[in-house]
C-alpha cells in the first residue's frame, strides 16, 4: 500500500511559529511533526509516500529530499491552489495503485494505529475507512453519524448542542480507488473549500460501504500553538535516559533526559526529566531545567535560567537570569539577560492567546509567550502570560511585553 500525507498548509492558527516555516515542520522531540508520521508509516511497511505541499514547500524539500535518508521513497506533489483536502487528494491520482492511505499531516499517532487499521481494512474490505476517535467537545472537528461501524453523515464542525455524537473524524484514512470519482463530483462547501467529508457523504449516497474504526491509541491534533506544547508533554513521558553528550561532575539529574552528541550540561545545573537536549547544546552552569522542556540543536542556556514546560528551537541562546515557562521560542532567538516570561495570572484564570484575530481560551492555567524565530528581547525585558511576538522583532531592554507584537518590529520603553 501506498500512503499519501497532507501538508499544503500553512497552519495559520499557530502563528507565529509558522510565519516561517509550515505547521508539519514543528518539532516535536527532535523531529518535525510530519516525520513522525513517516516513521510509523515505514514500522508498518509502507514505503512510498507521496506529500502534497504547497506553503513553504521547498522547508519540506530540503529537509526530506527522496527520502532515501529516511528509509522511504518521498515525491511530492504541489497544491496550485489551497482548496481543500478533497482537492489535496485528488493530487494522488497518478501516485497510488489501489487502496491507499490518506493522513493529515499535522497530527501525531501511535504507530500501531497504522497497522491496526491496514489489518482491519484488508479484514472488512470497505470503500473507506475513516479512523475516528471519541472526545469530549467534538465542535470543532467533523463529527460522524455512525450504525453498526458504518458511517451515515459527518458534520462539519457542529455547536457543541448539536453534535450526533462524540465521535470526530481523525484525518487519518485508507480509500479504495473509487473516491476520485466522488472528489470529481464533489462541490464547494460552505466554507468554499473541497472537503474530502463531502466525497465521503456522496460515497454513502451512493450505497459504498464507509466504515468507522474506533480508536482509543494515541491520537493529536497539532492546531494551536498550545497543543505543540501539549504534544511535547505527551511525547516526552515516554523517552528514554540516552547520554550521547557531556555531564560536568556536580550537575544533579532525576528523570528521564536525552542529551544529543556534542552538547554539554555544566557543573551545577538541576535538572528534572523528562527533558530532551539536541546537539551541541551549553547548558549552564547553574541553571534549573524541570520537567518538559525541549531543547533544539545549538541551543546555549545560560548562568541561573529557568526553563520549564517549554519548546526552545534550534540556534537560540537563553542568556543568564532568565525565566521560560510553558512558552515555545522559534528559532535563531536571542533572549537578554533577565528575559522573564510568566506563565500565570493574578487571577489564575485559563491564559488566553490570540488566534487569528480573536482571543482563544487555551485552557491552560499556566501558559507563556509564543515567540516566533530571529527575536531578540533586551535586559530585564517581561512578558505578560499568552503574548505572542512575531519573527524579526525586538523587545528592548526594560519593556514590560503586555500585548502581542507584529513581526519585523522594534518595541522600545
Ligand atoms: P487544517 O487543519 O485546515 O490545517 P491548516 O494547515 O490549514 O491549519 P489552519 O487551519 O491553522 O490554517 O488541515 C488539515 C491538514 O490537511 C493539514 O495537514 C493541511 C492539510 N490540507 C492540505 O494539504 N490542503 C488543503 O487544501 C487543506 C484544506 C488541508
Amino acid at each position: 500500500m501506498k500512503a499519501v500525507i497532507l501538508s499544503a498548509g500553512e497552519g495559520s492558527r499557530m502563528r507565529p511559529l509558522t510565519l516561517t516555516k509550515p505547521k508539519t515542520m514543528l518539532p516535536v522531540i527532535g523531529k518535525p511533526i510530519i516525520q513522525h508520521n513517516i516513521e510509523a508509516l515505514k514500522e508498518c511497511g509502507i514505503f512510498d509516500i507521496l506529500l502534497i505541499v504547497s506553503y513553504k514547500e521547498e522547508i519540506v524539500k530540503d529537509y526530506f529530499g527522496d527520502g532515501k535518508k529516511f528509509g522511504v521513497n518521498i515525491s511530492y506533489k504541489t497544491q496550485k491552489e489551497y482548496a481543500g483536502t478533497a482537492d489535496a487528494i485528488s493530487y494522488s491520482k497518478g501516485f497510488v495503485e489501489e487502496d491507499f492511505i490518506v493522513l493529515n499531516g499535522d497530527i501525531i499517532l501511535d504507530k500501531e494505529l497504522i497497522k491496526d487499521i491496514t489489518e482491519d481494512y484488508n479484514q472488512n474490505s470497505p470503500d473507506t475507512l475513516m479512523v475516528l476517535k471519541e472526545v469530549d467537545d467534538p465542535s470543532d472537528f467533523g463529527v460522524v453519524e455512525i450504525e453498526d461501524n458504518l458511517i451515515k453523515n459527518v458534520v462539519e464542525k457542529p455547536e457543541k448542542d448539536k453534535a450526533p455524537s462524540n465521535l470526530i473524524n481523525t484525518g487519518i484514512y485508507i480509500f479504495s480507488k473509487d473516491i476520485f470519482e466522488k472528489i470529481d463530483k464533489t462541490k464547494k462547501s460552505p466554507r468554499g473549500e473541497y472537503e474530502i467529508t463531502d466525497s465521503l457523504s456522496l460515497q454513502i449516497i451512493d450505497k459504498k460501504i464507509v466504515r468507522g474504526f474506533l480508536t482509543n491509541k494515541e491520537w493529536i491534533d497539532v492546531g494551536r500553538p498550545w497543543e505543540l506544547i501539549e504534544i511535547n508533554e505527551i511525547m516526552l513521558k515516554d523517552i528514554q535516559r540516552e547520554i550521547k553528550g557531556e555531564i560536568e561532575r556536580g550537575a544533579t539529574i532525576h528523570g528521564n533526559i536525552f542529551l544529543d552528541e556534542g552538547s554539554i550540561i555544566r557543573s551545577g545545573v538541576y535538572i528534572q526529566g523528562s527533558v530532551y537536549i539536541g546537539k551541541n547544546c551549553d547548558i549552564g552552569p547553574n541553571c534549573y531545567i524541570r520537567g518538559n522542556t525541549y531543547v533544539g540543536d545549538n541551543v546555549k542556556v545560560g548562568n541561573a535560567v529557568e526553563i520549564k514546560n517549554s519548546i526552545i528551537m534550534e540556534n537560540t541562546n537563553v542568556n543568564h537570569l532568565s525565566y521560560v515557562g510553558d512558552s515555545v521560542i522559534g528559532s535563531n532567538c536571542n533572549l537578554g539577560a533577565g528575559t522573564n516570561i510568566a506563565n500565570l495570572r493574578f487571577d489564575d484564570k485559563p491564559v488566553k492567546i490570540m488566534i487569528k484575530g480573536e482571543k482563544i481560551n487555551s485552557g491552560r492555567r499556566k501558559m507563556g509567550s509564543i515567540i516566533g524565530d530571529n527575536v531578540k528581547t533586551g535586559i530585564n525585558s517581561s512578558f505578560t502570560p499568552g503574548v505572542t511576538v512575531g519573527f524579526n522583532t525586538f523587545i528592548g531592554p526594560h519593556v514590560l511585553l503586555d500585548e502581542d507584537v507584529e513581526s519585523n518590529k522594534i518595541v522600545l520603553l
